[in-house]
């Protein structure tokens, strides 16, 4: 097994002053420079944006270029490059309900020529890969959309996007809930399905985040896995999730550090990261975390992440072998508590 270095990555959003749908901020907002440096001290390589992380929405291209340009030009002063752009699609008036998938043919154009600005903003910032979260892509109740043409709408989204950039990689990042009731493809084995039917499957993948895994019931590092096993995991956002509540974004390994070893294991065993992959942190601070040590989850998701590689990197491949052919699975878990307790 290679011993290769991973690069963390984290979003501007995952330094946030604390407002949730019940409170306002309880931390100062931290300019974006800030965070970029800080970023880079703690141990980061680079960046997530959505489009509106790095010009608001309405700008005119002329501006959108700019910035994108000062933006990437701050990064390199830091040694970071950006690893993905995302288009908002959510929070837009027009996506009200839904953006490729609403009924309402306007709102579908409004989303997809975003979304292809999201592409040009892409490669002015130095990278071809887009993340697309299908927030608002399901329905709170059954009877309002389509669910057959939501898959077909999709798909004709997909395929005017990869003819827009013919570089760029589309990495789909499901989640089975949360705005929506139900989405129509809450899974990683639902966009995968899905990539097949574009026009080049090649360049449509996924990023499995531990959360919505989580949430969907599913274990993260078998839909890890599952993506793996199709050479479509590109990304990851790393967190926890205390069972079947809110998307938590809990720090990497914080519920569940068995959970959290076993994403890392997949992860290490099939060299994640040797092809370009970064190791992203999708993790939000407790709202009940002051100014000072605001950057704490980031710093120990990242710690956390190191720590379970070394545990996995002294796994005795040998004996677990030696476990699976006597189907002694006893003995295999407690072996791998030992290990994570640090007796073995
Ligand atoms: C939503 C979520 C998003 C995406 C990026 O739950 O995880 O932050 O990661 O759009
Ligand atoms: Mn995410």
């Amino acid at each position: 097994m290679s011993h290769h270095e991973y690069r963390f990555t984290a979003g501007p959003w995952n330094i946030h002053s604390g407002a949730d749908p019940f409170g306002p901020p309880v931390r100062q907002e931290i300019p974006f420079a800030d965070k970029i440096k800080r970023l880079h001290e703690i141990g980061y390589h680079g960046v997530q944006f959505h489009d509106d992380d790095i010009v608001e929405a309405e700008a005119d291209w002329t501006t959108a270029e700019r910035t994108a340009r000062e933006v990437k030009k701050l990064l390199e002063e830091h040694g970071l490059v950006a690893e993905f752009v995302a288009p908002r699609l959510w929070e837009d008036p027009r996506t009200i309900d839904g953006a490729v998938t609403s009924n309402d043919p306007d709102c579908r154009r409004y989303a997809l020529d975003r979304s292809k600005r999201c592409l040009d903003l892409a490669r002015v910032i130095g990278t071809n890969k887009i993340v697309l979260w299908p927030a608002r892509e399901g329905t709170y109740l059954r009877e309002a959309k389509d669910a057959k043409l939501a898959v077909e709408r999709m798909t004709e989204y997909i395929n005017a996007l990869l003819d827009h950039d013919p570089e760029c990689l589309i990495l789909g990042e499901m989640k089975p809930n949360e705005p929506m009731d139900q989405a129509y493809f809450p899974t990683v084995g639902h966009f995968i399905g899905l990539a097949y039917r574009t026009k080049d499957p090649d360049r449509v993948g996924a990023l499995i985040e531990s959360a919505h895994a989580i949430l969907a019931g599913l274990d993260p590092s078998d839909e890890m896995g599952y993506a793996l096993a199709h050479g479509k995991l590109w990304g990851v956002h790393l967190n926890d999730q205390n069972g079947l509540k809110f998307d938590e974004d809990k720090s990497f390994g914080s519920v569940d550090l068995r959970r959290a070893f076993n994403q890392v294991r997949i992860l290490d065993e099939n060299e994640y990261g040797t092809n370009g992959e970064m190791v992203g942190f999708d993790v939000k601070a407790l709202r009940t975390q002051k100014d000072e040590v605001c950057y704490r989850h980031l710093e120990n998701s990242r710690r956390t992440f190191l720590r379970l590689l070394e545990v996995v990197r002294s796994v005795d491949a040998g004996r677990l072998e030696r476990l699976r052919a006597e189907r002694d699975y006893e003995a295999l878990d407690q072996y791998i508590l030992d290990k994570l307790m640090g007796i073995e």
